[in-house]
């Protein structure tokens, strides 16, 4: 609601009352054509290790090595090493963009170098986590969660970052035992899909350790605006049908066992929006759900072609849009440009 404001310095002395800037999250407002989003180019890469420590190289990346038929044999326990074989990230630790800005200050001059016809040090008008812009993206169909950004000028490019929400926090505290070992059948299914060398074979015996990760910096453009962002990936197929990065990036997912078409329909509905979203933003063209069996196994194997997801919702009048997710994310980037204006290098 609005609030009373003090008087704005240099604002008209009738406009009493203030009003923070707001913007309609409706699909129907952005249900147009899909807008120019030009095809993601990988800018850099860089690693976390075991320890969460940086570097600035490839040392994380994995190689998908899935196993020859769609149904495993031997079958994957996803539950193994749940209780001794787990070291978890420390989540109460709040990073920011800070391994992303680490990135940043790394490359400066090769940023630098690529010249900014406003003479930015970044020639980008967004640096983010890819995350953030995925949760702008389903914002549209999304009555659940909640999120809340900082927006930062600092010059000439806006930085983006994401605040735990009160209600997040609650909910990543009080995780019950099951929510936290499903999260972790996540992690190790991708112990079983992925191997450490382009010829190696998985060793699904280790520890799961969820400070280590593996992110591509890709560089696009969607409207008018420029995006420079880092995510997570998963693995590489370089043996695949699109063997460059970004495209050779494979999402492993997981996934309850879908027994009925109106399960499948609400997983399309509810799940797929996400995948799609989080896949599509940085140009990675696979995604491979192991679909879980009630005794921890993966039942079955599926592929989806980032590219080709709106062929499997579009016969759905119900269903999400990606034209609508992607206008709403052009709408709020530059909603963002008209709200966070002062460039304050404090
Ligand atoms: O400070 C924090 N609480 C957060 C840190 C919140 C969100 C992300 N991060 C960190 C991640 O640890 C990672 O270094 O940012 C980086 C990932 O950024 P992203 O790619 O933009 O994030 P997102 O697309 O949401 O997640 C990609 C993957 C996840 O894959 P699934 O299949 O679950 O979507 O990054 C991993 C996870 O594997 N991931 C995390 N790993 C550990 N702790 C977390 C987390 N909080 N969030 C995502
Ligand atoms: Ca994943």
């Amino acid at each position: 609601g609005a609030t009373e404001a003090p008087a704005e310095p240099g604002g008209s002395p009738k406009r009493s009352r203030w009003a923070p800037p707001t913007l309609p999250t409706e699909p129907s407002l952005y249900d147009g054509p899909f807008p120019f989003y030009r095809r993601p180019a990988e800018e850099g890469r860089f690693s976390l290790d075991a320890q969460r420590r940086y570097h600035p190289d490839a040392r994380q990346l994995r190689y998908f090595a899935p196993p020859p038929a769609e149904h495993p044999d031997p079958a994957f326990d996803l539950r193994h090493g749940y209780r001794d074989r787990y070291v978890r990230r420390d989540e109460s630790q709040r990073e920011g963009l800070e391994h992303l800005l680490q990135w940043v200050a790394g490359n400066r001059d090769r940023l630098r170098a690529q010249g900014d016809a406003a003479g930015r040090p970044v020639n980008a008008d967004f640096v983010t986590w890819r995350g953030h812009l995925t949760k702008v993206l389903t914002t549209p169909y999304e009555s659940q969660e909640g999120w809340l950004l900082a927006v930062s000028l600092f010059r000439g490019t806006l930085y983006v970052s994401e605040v735990e929400t009160p209600a997040a926090r609650q909910q990543r505290e009080q995780r019950s035992d099951m929510l936290q070992e499903l999260a972790y059948m996540g992690y190790k299914f991708e112990r079983y899909m992925c191997a450490d060398t382009p010829d190696g074979s998985p060793d699904p015996t280790g520890v799961v350790n969820t400070n280590e990760a593996f992110c591509t910096v890709v560089r696009t453009r969607l409207g008018s605006h420029s995006l420079l962002f880092a995510g997570e990936v998963d693995c590489t197929d370089p043996r695949g049908a699109w063997p460059e990065a970004p495209a050779c990036y494979v999402e492993l997912k997981t996934c309850k066992e879908l027994h009925s078409p109106a399960q499948r329909k609400s997983f399309y509905r509810h799940k797929l929006i996400k995948w799609w979203a989080q896949s599509f933003l940085p140009g990675v063209s696979r995604i491979v759900a192991g679909f879980r069996a009630p005794d921890g196994s993966v039942a079955a194997l599926e592929t989806f072609e980032t590219m080709k997801i709106f062929q499997l919702i579009r016969g759905d009048r119900g269903c999400w849009k990606p034209a609508v997710c992607m206008n709403f994310c052009e709408a709020f980037l530059a909603f963002l440009k008209r709200v966070v204006t002062e460039d304050d290098p404090q």
